[in-house]
Parts: structure tokens; sequence; C-alpha cells
């Protein structure tokens, strides 16, 4: 058995990814030994567009030593399943900047568009495998989430066009519309304590200064996060403290506005400012047009962390 894997914890991109290629690896090699698990618990909005388009969610796979594994949607050990140091890694398929040392060779492909679905998806249509309907669906709304409806700055050409593809695929008529849709279900923090809404959408990064923590919340209204920002900022510092992390920071993405909300705990704070460009007041600052974690926030962090 080969099992495909997205990032811990993951998103709906790294789920709908191992969903997406496992069956993809299964039908154009005609086998059954693909298998797609999750590291971790999925967020709301995987759950929910899993069940809207009649798909189970994976097995939970906790610990990766001794199997033989594909990793999608990331390639940094530190976003990796627990026990990938033991694993047997015999692929990998992704669209972030590539870190990753191996002591052998491996199938590595990574391509600078806004999704791994959208690799995935162009693999369907290139060897000319059958997509349902549901997969459409599911590999259409991952898309839509990582490319932010294709307003974010990682969003490109090929994305777009996939997605017009796929929605044809889908039956859906309105992409724009069905993307809303899952925004609001992805923003709304109602049911969420601090510790979930930070945990959402978050990743580790091992810089030379130390650990750091990034978070991101992407919201169609700022206001509704606001009245919690004192209690979530309480919470990073909690966790920066109890996990030893350097700085730990939660954005809230207004992708109406196009603009997102930092809030920041760190040990050295006037090094942070001078990354992001901006003065903090009590941990927080707005940043107009800042809405992409890869593209915008954690190069100016790595240039003044990692060196
Ligand atoms: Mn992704």
């Amino acid at each position: 058995m080969i099992y495909i894997t997205g990032h811990k914890p993951p998103d709906l991109d790294s789920v709908a990814g191992a969903i997406s290629f496992a069956n993809f690896k299964n039908k154009s090699e005609k086998t059954n030994q693909y298998k797609a698990i999750i590291p971790s618990k999925v967020n709301q909005e995987t759950a929910y567009v899993l069940k809207k388009f009649n798909f189970k969610i994976p097995v939970l796979l906790k610990n990766a030593k001794g199997k033989n594994l594909i990793l999608v949607d990331h390639n940094e050990f530190s976003q990796a399943i627990d026990g990938i140091e033991k694993a047997n890694i015999i692929e990998i398929l992704d669209h972030h900047k590539v870190n990753f040392k191996y002591e052998k060779p491996i199938v590595f492909e990574v391509k600078p568009w806004g999704s791994v679905c959208s690799i995935i998806a162009e693999k369907y249509f290139q060897n000319r495998i059958k997509i349902s309907k549901e997969m459409a669906g599911l590999i259409l709304s991952a898309i839509l989430v990582d490319t932010v409806i294709t307003k974010s700055p990682t969003c490109t050409p090929k994305d777009i066009e996939i997605i017009k593809k796929l929605s044809s695929l889908a039956k859906i008529a309105d992409w724009k519309k069905f993307g809303m849709e899952i925004f609001k279900v992805r923003s709304s923090v109602v049911n969420l304590s601090s510790k979930e809404i930070i945990k959402s959408d978050f990743k580790d990064f091992d810089f030379k200064a130390g650990k750091f923590g990034i978070g991101q919340v992407e919201t169609v209204d700022l206001g509704e996060i606001k009245p919690l920002e004192g209690k979530l900022l309480l919470e990073l510092e909690k966790i920066k403290k109890a996990r030893n992390y350097h700085t730990m920071i939660l954005f809230i993405t207004d992708i109406i506005k196009g603009g997102s909300e930092f809030l920041v705990a760190s040990n050295e704070q006037k090094k942070i400012e001078k990354a992001l460009g901006a003065e903090l007041k009590q941990g927080r600052v707005y940043l107009k047009g800042i809405i992409s974690r890869k593209k915008q926030v954690t190069p100016g962090l790595s240039k003044i962390f990692d060196r």
C-alpha cells in the first residue's frame, strides 16, 4: 500500500489533493494500491466540501513510520505527518518552495501554480482520465480556497483555466458565488475556540532564529473576528511559551478588502516590525494588500530570521 498525504494540519487543498491524486494514480496505473490518508483532523470547510460532494473523510494515519508515502501540497518535514523521518518517501507533488533533502532520488514535481489540485487536474486532462462530477466539485473547491477565489497573488492563468473546466464538469454555473459559499463556512468562527481558530490553517517554519508558527484565517468580514482579537493574542502568547516558539503570528485576511489584520506574539518585536514593514500596536497591525502567507509573509520573515 502507498499512502498519499498532505501537510499537517491538513487544509482542503491537501485533503482534496490526496484523494484526487490517489484516484488518478489508481485509475491511470490500473491498480488499487494508492490510498489517501489525513495526518490529523480536517478543518470545517474541508468537512463541508467532502460531505457536499459525497466523499468520506480519509482515514487518519497518526504515524507514518515504516510506511510508503507520497506527499502532496508540502515538501518540508516540519509540516509533514508524524513519523516522516522513518517513512519511505517515494514521490512528492507540490506547489510550494522547495526545502527538501533526501538520501535517494525520488519523483519530485513542483509547479508554481495556485493549488496542488490544479496540477492534479491537469494530469487528469493530459492523461484523458475521466473526472466524475463529484471529483470535479472537490478539486474545484480546493483550487477556489487555495487561490482565494482567484484573488490571491499565487493564482495563475493556468488555475483560472482549470477552474473554468472543472466548473463545467461539476455543473456549477457560478464558481465565484460557489467560492463565497465555501469561504462563509471557512470563516465561520462561531463554533470555534481561540486555539481552533489559530490552528485551523497553521504552519510551522524552522528559521535559523527559531521556530515560527504562522496561522491564517480568511474571512469575508473582518468585523466578525475583531471582538475576539484580545483572546486570540493571549492564546498566541500561551502557545508560544508552551511550545517554545520564537514567534507566533495569526493573520486574519479580509478577502473582499484584500488586506490582513496581523496578531503577533514574538521574542523580537522590533525585528518582526522590520519584516512586516509596519509598527505593531499592542501586538496588532492591519496591512493593506497582504493576503498570502507563502508569497508575502514568509519571504519577509525568512530574510530577517533565517540568515
Ligand atoms: Mn496548497
